[in-house]
C-alpha cells in the first residue's frame, strides 16, 4: 500500500506564491472574522494560509482557532500555525511556523514529526545561513518593506535583501513584510517563490491575490 502523500509534501512540490496570514489583532481591528475570510479564501483557492495569534491562547481564541482549521481543511488547504507547536498539534494543523525569539526549528522538529510543514523566519543574511534554518522546510524573509502589522520589525531588507536570500538558500522563500498587489510582482521578481501578507488582503481583494496563484 503507498502512502497517502501529505499536505506537506504537495505543498513543497510546487510551494504556493500566495500566503495569507490571518493575524487576529488586525483582523480584530479591522472588524473581520477569521472564519470568515478563512471561507473566502477557501472559495479563491488558497493552498496555504496560517493563522497568527500574539497573545493568550484562550478559550475564545482557540475555539475561533479550531472553526479556521475546519474551513480550511475541506478544502485542503496547507493550514500553518503561527509560533506554537502545541497549539498546532491541538489543532490537527498541517505545520507550523516560527521565529527567531521561538523554540528553535530542530526542537520544533521533534515535536511535530516529519510529515508536519515547518516554516522559520529570518531578518538578514547570517539568520538565513545559520545552521538551524536546515530542520525548516521553508524559510522567510522580511520585512521586505515597511510594516505595521508587527511589533518591533526588524530593519526592512528590501528587494535587495530579498535578492540576497534567494543566493544562500534552495528551500522556498517566502517574503514578507508591507508587501501590497502593487509591489508584489517586483517581490517575485527579486526570487521569492511566495509572498506572505497581512494588512493588505482583504475579503474585497482576495480573488485579486489569488490571480497571482496561476
Ligand atoms: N513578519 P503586513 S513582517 C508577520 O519581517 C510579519 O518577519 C515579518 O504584515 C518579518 O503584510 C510581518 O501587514 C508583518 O506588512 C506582515
Amino acid at each position: 500500500m503507498t502512502a497517502r502523500p501529505t499536505l506537506r509534501s504537495v505543498t513543497l512540490q510546487r510551494f504556493p506564491r500566495v500566503y495569507p496570514i490571518l493575524d487576529t489583532g488586525s483582523l480584530g481591528i479591522r472588524g473581520v472574522s477569521a472564519v470568515r475570510l478563512a471561507e473566502s479564501l477557501v472559495e479563491a483557492g488558497v493552498r496555504i494560509a496560517q493563522f497568527r495569534h500574539k497573545g493568550p491562547y484562550t478559550r475564545d481564541v482557540f475555539e475561533q482557532a479550531v472553526r479556521v482549521a475546519a474551513a480550511f481543511r475541506t478544502s485542503g488547504t496547507c493550514f500553518v500555525v503561527n509560533d506554537r507547536a502545541d497549539i498546532a498539534l491541538a489543532l490537527g494543523a498541517d505545520g507550523v511556523h516560527v521565529g527567531q525569539e521561538d523554540l528553535p526549528p530542530d526542537i520544533v522538529r521533534g515535536l511535530i514529526g516529519a510529515d508536519m510543514l515547518l516554516g522559520y523566519s529570518t531578518h538578514n543574511a547570517g539568520q538565513l545561513a545559520a545552521r538551524v534554518c536546515r530542520a525548516a522546510d521553508y524559510l522567510a524573509i522580511g520585512p521586505a518593506f515597511d510594516t505595521s502589522s508587527k511589533v518591533n520589525p526588524d530593519p526592512v531588507v528590501g528587494l535587495a535583501g530579498v535578492r540576497e536570500a534567494r543566493l544562500l538558500t534552495a528551500k522556498p522563500l517566502v517574503a514578507i513584510g508591507g508587501i501590497d498587489l502593487s509591489n508584489a510582482d517586483d517581490v517575485f521578481a527579486a526570487g521569492a517563490d511566495s509572498v506572505s501578507m497581512i494588512s493588505s488582503l482583504s475579503i474585497a481583494n482576495q480573488k485579486e491575490w489569488m490571480l497571482l496563484e496561476r
